[in-house]
């Protein structure tokens, strides 16, 4: 071990002298620019990668562009006290509803989904969300779904939002 230690102490010392300290820091510089250049290490880049994965994911049934809400028209429950396939407080569900076939993109199959209203508070307001695939003009009501369907219950002009369960298997 000392003969390796005095070894190494004759290449320091010999590099030392053959070197001014500006040009050494220089090279010091040099093999920091390029291994920077060849192995990313900066924290800034990896937070942004992080950022766009997380972005990835179309798994947030708050938003919109959630599988199930094809064909949602409304305002999405989740987003008024309530959660995607609950009325809010206060509130209750339609006795009549659209029904759509929305393609679940993890496992390739399509659903039927049931578009209830939740009734007996004013309008939530919060969260739209009009999708309309396969909505037809109102002249035939069974394929428009801009309808109040709290039309069936007691509290019956009296919309909230919109809550969606998937009824059955549509394949
Ligand atoms: N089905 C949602 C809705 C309620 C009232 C008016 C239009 C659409």
């Amino acid at each position: 071990m000392a003969s390796f230690d005095s070894h190494l102490e004759k290449i320091v010392r010999r590099l030392a002298m053959g070197t001014s300290r500006r040009g050494m820091l220089s090279r010091i510089g040099k093999l920091m620019v390029g291994s920077a250049a060849m192995f990313p290490v900066l924290p800034i880049d990896r937070a942004l990668r992080f950022a766009e994965a997380e972005a990835a994911p179309m798994e947030d049934d708050t938003k919109c562009d959630y599988w199930k809400y094809c064909s949602f028209d409304g305002f999405l429950c989740g987003c008024c006290g309530g959660s995607p396939h609950e009325c809010p407080p206060g509130t209750e569900a339609s006795k009549v509803s659209w029904v759509g076939t929305c393609h679940n993109p993890k496992d390739g199959k399509n659903y039927l989904v049931s578009y209830n209203d939740c009734c007996g508070r004013t309008t939530c307001g919060r969260c739209a969300c009009n999708s309309n695939v396969r909505e037809r003009p109102a002249y035939e009501m069974n394929i428009h779904n801009d309808i109040n369907w709290c039309m069936a219950n007691n509290s019956s002009t009296v919309y909230h939002c919109t809550v969606s369960l998937v009824v059955g298997n549509a394949d």
